[in-house]
C-alpha cells in the first residue's frame, strides 16, 4: 500500500505542474501576440505609451530597467490595457543623425506659429520626446520674460525644430516678472528651474536669453561633465568671446551643477553683473566651464535696444566682487516668489511671478 500511495501522490503532483506551465504559457502567448500586433502599426502615443511616461516621470534609472519595471507593472496591475509599445525603444545615440549643422535665421520674416502647434509631436506646455529613441536627458529650456512677445515668437519657431533635431526630451518655461518693477534676470531662472522640477524629472537646464538663436545644430543643448556656455560665438560679438570669463545668453547646467553653485544669485536687479556671478560661482566650487568651438557654436542675438526697467544695475561691481562670500546664502536655497499664473500654450509653460522689488 504505501508505494501506491507515494506514486499516486506523485502523479496528482505532476499533473498539477503540468496544468500550471501549460496555463503560464498560454498567458505569456497572448501577452506576445497582442504587443507584436501593436507594434507593427507604429501607431501614436497609445495608453500602453502612456503608461510608460506617466513610470518615467517617477523613476530616475537607466532605461532597460526602466524598460523592464514598466512592462512588468503594466502586466500586474492592468491585465486590460495594452503593453506599452516603446518597450524596445533604444537609448538616442550621441549624435543625432536628424542634425543638419549651419542654417540661416532671418529675423525680418513675419513668423506665424500656429502651423507649429498643430505638430503632434509636441504636447501641451511645450513638451516633446523623439518617439524612434529614449533621450539620453531630460531638458528644461528656462527662458526670462517680460514684453518680448515677438522676441519670443522667433525663439519659438527656431528652437523647436532645433531641439528635436537634437532628439531631447525636453520642456519650454517662459518665467515672465509680473508687474513694472525692475526687472531681475537671474531671479528668473531660479523660479524657472523651482517650477520645472515640479512638473518632470529633468536633469538638465538650459538658461536662454529670449533673443537667442543658435545657428548651428550641432550645439547640442544639453550638459556635460561641466557647466556649459552655449552662446559663444555671437554676431553681436564679432562671432567671438567678448572676454574669456564671458557666460552670459546660453548657459547649461545639469541639476547636480546647479545645486552645487546654489543657483543663481536673487539679488541682481537691472541689467548686468548675474552671469558674471554664476561663472564665479562655477569656479569657486571647483568647476571650469565647457564650450563648444566657434564654428559650432555660432548664434544671433536678435537687435533691441534696452527695455525699460532693466537700466544697468550700478551695484553689479560691487556684488560680483562678494561672489565668494555671498553665495552660499543667496541663491536657490533662498528664493522666495509667488506664482501669479499658468499658462499652458502648445508651444511653451509661461509661468508669471511676482519675485518683489529690490
Ligand atoms: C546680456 C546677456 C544676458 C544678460 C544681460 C545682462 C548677451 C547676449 N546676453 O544681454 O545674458 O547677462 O546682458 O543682464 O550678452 N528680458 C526680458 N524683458 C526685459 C528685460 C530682459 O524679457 O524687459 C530678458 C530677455 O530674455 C532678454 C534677457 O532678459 O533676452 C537679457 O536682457 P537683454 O536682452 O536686454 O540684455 P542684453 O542683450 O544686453
Ligand atoms: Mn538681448
Amino acid at each position: 500500500m504505501e508505494p501506491r500511495a507515494n506514486f499516486s501522490v506523485l502523479h496528482r503532483a505532476c499533473a498539477l505542474v503540468v496544468a500550471l506551465c501549460t496555463l503560464h504559457l498560454s498567458v505569456m502567448l497572448l501577452f506576445y501576440l497582442r504587443s507584436t500586433g501593436d507594434e507593427s502599426e507604429h501607431a501614436p502615443p497609445s495608453p500602453g505609451n502612456f503608461t510608460l511616461r506617466t513610470l518615467r516621470k517617477g523613476h530616475s534609472v537607466s532605461t532597460s530597467t526602466m524598460t523592464s519595471t514598466s512592462t512588468m507593472t503594466s502586466t500586474m496591475t492592468s491585465t486590460s490595457t495594452a503593453i506599452p509599445t516603446t518597450q524596445a525603444l533604444e537609448k538616442c545615440p550621441d549624435t543625432s543623425p536628424l542634425l543638419v549643422g549651419p542654417r540661416n535665421v532671418n529675423f525680418s520674416q513675419t513668423i506665424d506659429l500656429n502651423e507649429m502647434r498643430q505638430d503632434p509631436k509636441v504636447s501641451v506646455g511645450g513638451r516633446y520626446k523623439p518617439r524612434e529613441c529614449v533621450s539620453l536627458q531630460k531638458v528644461a529650456l528656462i527662458i526670462p520674460f517680460r514684453h518680448r512677445e515677438e522676441h519670443m515668437k522667433h525663439w519659438l519657431y527656431y528652437l523647436h525644430p532645433f531641439l528635436q533635431r537634437q532628439q531631447l526630451d525636453y520642456g519650454v518655461y517662459v518665467i515672465e516678472q509680473d508687474g513694472e518693477d525692475t526687472f531681475n534676470r537671474a531671479k528668473l531662472m531660479n523660479v524657472g528651474y523651482a517650477e520645472a522640477l515640479k512638473e518632470y524629472d529633468y536633469d538638465c537646464f538650459i538658461f536662454s536669453d529670449v533673443d537667442i538663436i543658435p545657428l548651428d545644430d550641432r550645439n547640442t543643448y544639453r550638459c556635460f561633465d561641466q557647466p556649459r556656455h552655449l552662446a559663444v560665438s555671437m554676431d553681436k560679438f564679432g562671432f567671438r568671446l567678448p572676454y574669456n570669463q564671458y557666460f552670459g545668453g546660453v548657459s547649461a547646467m545639469s541639476k547636480e551643477q546647479y545645486l552645487k553653485v546654489n543657483g543663481f544669485p536673487n539679488n541682481y536687479w537691472g541689467w548686468g553683473g548675474e552671469d558674471d556671478d554664476i561663472y564665479n560661482r562655477v569656479t569657486f566650487r571647483g568647476m571650469s566651464v565647457s564650450r563648444p568651438d566657434g564654428v559650432v557654436g555660432r548664434c544671433k542675438m536678435i537687435q533691441h535696444v534696452r527695455d525699460n526697467k532693466n537700466e544697468p544695475n550700478p551695484q553689479r561691481f560691487d556684488r560680483i566682487a562678494r561672489t565668494r562670500q555671498t553665495m552660499d546664502s543667496d541663491g536657490i536655497n533662498s528664493l522666495t516668489y509667488r506664482v501669479v499664473r499658468t499658462e499652458k500654450d502648445q508651444l511653451f509653460t509661461k509661468i508669471t511671478v511676482d519675485i518683489g522689488k529690490p
